[in-house]
């Protein structure tokens, strides 16, 4: 099993982390923040990441925060969890609609941080309580400190809600992919030697 337990405190935060990359997708998340944890929920049940996070910030100043250091602390996790990274897929694509909205993503777990991220449509809308520009802080926290390349394409909806749910069913669901490890692939799948 390929597990991780990470640990995080700042002036700011404090958050606890555990993930098993080889579970079923049971989770026990509670940020404080009601729309992210049921994103994170949905990310870890389509990913079948068995995850318990707890996280405790200044969100009587903003959500900002407490999202971004969820955001480390959850590529920390993956990345502690993925080990030497021997027999895995690597890569992982996922295209998810949600009603009227659609997300792809793709995953490539190379080593190097990049996220490409295009949803410029979110940032004219609200949701009650939580600011959607924050998502893409969170995805840049989680990718830097995860090492991967993530790309999120919505090239359409509506709903906000929609939108970025679908988002975070296909980053669980291409990171299953990619950090699937498939029998045939013998040590890392990389011709360079190193991820
Ligand atoms: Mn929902």
């Amino acid at each position: 099993m390929r597990k991780a337990k990470i640990e995080r405190k700042t002036k700011e935060t404090n958050i606890a982390a555990e993930i098993n990359l080889d579970g079923s997708g049971k989770y026990s998340i509670n940020t404080s923040i009601p729309f992210l944890d049921h994103m994170l929920s949905l990310m870890c049940k389509h990913g079948l990441f068995d995850t318990k996070l707890k996280a405790k910030g200044d969100i009587e100043i903003d959500d900002h925060h407490t999202v971004e250091d969820v955001g480390i602390v959850l590529g920390k996790a993956i990345k502690q969890a993925l080990g030497d990274m021997k027999g895995i897929s690597r890569c992982g694509y996922a295209s998810v609609p949600m009603d009227e909205a659609l997300a792809t993503v793709s995953i490539d777990i190379s080593g190097r941080p990049y996220l490409v991220y295009k949803a410029e449509f979110l940032k004219k809308s609200k949701l009650k309580d939580f600011d959607p520009d924050l998502i893409e802080d969170f995805l840049h926290a989680f990718v830097s400190n995860c090492g991967i390349a993530l790309h999120v394409n919505v090239p359409y909806g509506r709903n906000t809600h929609h939108i970025i749910e679908a988002a975070f069913k296909g980053i669980g669901r291409a990171l299953r992919q990619a950090v699937t490890i498939d029998p045939r692939v013998k040590g890392l799948p990389t011709t360079k030697g190193k991820l």
